[in-house]
């Protein structure tokens, strides 16, 4: 049986990673790990990580008999241009250490199965930004970008030299409603259904022709479990797998909420999120997420605008803001 440790759990993946896989594998088999002193979503067996903590992780890991770990804890592409340093820190030593105690326990005979998420902020200007493939020119721009390239590197470096299981996916944007992003540059592509619901213009700071991958979070957390469910011949790509949901850009996600919502309206001020987006692909090649794990999207924009309209709470955003 799995023990499967989710550090990151308040966070906008997180949090909805631990209620699947409880329901998956049974609430006594998951535990909740974040910096903070309590679970902000109520899951029982929480723990306070800092996962810069080695010897505190060590412990969680070693009482609870851990065999998998989703370290999500980092910091996304805007919050991390406020604080370059501090990003960097968190998003590599974060990784570094989870890797380590995995590198560890192999040697002990006692394996961790280990998911970190990449991004395609690991991509840049000069990779090709339509149908970007899986092995492609990257120069990422922001540290968060640079973090996520550095940390492909290093996953396939434990992989292919310490034999660490470590698997990993290039999340597009995700769009949820059940807890607030996380200061990310697609972000809007969530802010803009809470202006919707609240009836006010939204004011979008990036471009109406934007075009960015996105994946709805239904989509993005059965992508990681299906990968970690994977067999391990059968995961070939050990930095990190494009992943491709949907693609679309800001008029084209006002279009559709308004056709739903007709009194809606979206204005533009663009502001430095823009240099971040049109860094990054617009659309993703997936074959050999495909091709080795059998991964296909399900969610397209019609069901996502329809979901999102129906489910997005208002009140999450005043959460965000607190
Ligand atoms: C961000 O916008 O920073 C993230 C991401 C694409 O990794 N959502």
């Amino acid at each position: 049986m799995e023990r499967i440790l989710v550090i990151g759990a308040n966070g906008q993946i997180g949090s909805e990673l631990v209620e699947a896989l409880s329901a998956q594998q049974g609430p006594n088999s998951v535990f909740a790990a974040d910096i903070g002193a309590r679970s902000l979503f109520g899951h029982p067996n929480y723990e306070t990580i800092d996962v810069l903590d080695q010897k505190r992780l060590e412990r969680v890991v070693d009482n609870h008999s851990v065999t998998q770990v989703y370290q999500l804890a980092a910091m996304l592409s805007v919050t991390g241009e406020a604080a370059p340093l501090t990003a960097w820190t968190l998003n590599i030593n974060g990784l570094l250490n989870i890797l380590e105690l995995a590198r560890q326990r192999n040697q002990s005979g006692k394996p961790l199965r280990i998911f970190w998420p990449s991004s395609i902020a690991a991509f840049g200007p000069h990779t090709p930004a339509v149908d970007t493939p899986q092995l492609a020119v990257m120069d990422p721009t922001t540290i968060y970008g640079i973090s996520k390239q550095a940390g492909e590197r290093l996953s396939e470096y434990y992989f292919s030299k310490f034999g660490v299981d470590v698997r990993s996916i290039r999340y597009p944007g995700v769009i949820s409603y059940k807890s607030p992003p996380g200061g990310g540059t697609t972000d809007y592509a969530i802010a803009i259904f809470h202006a919707a619901k609240r009836g006010e213009r939204y004011a979008c700071y990036l471009g109406p022709e934007t075009t960015l991958p996105m994946i709805y979070m239904p989509d993005a957390i059965r992508a990681s479990i299906e990968l970690m469910e994977a067999p391990a011949e059968r995961v070939r790509t050990r930095s990190a797998y494009n992943v491709a949901g949907l693609s679309f850009n800001p008029r084209e996600l006002a279009l559709a909420i308004k056709q739903r919502v007709p009194q809606f309206d979206i204005s533009y001020q663009l502001d430095y999120r823009q240099q971040i987006a049109d860094s990054w692909p617009r659309s993703l090649n997936d074959t050999h997420a495909r091709a080795d794990w059998g991964w296909s999207a399900k969610v397209g924009l019609s069901e996502l605008v329809d979901d999102m309209l129906e489910n997005v709470d208002v009140e999450v955003r005043e959460h965000q803001a607190a």
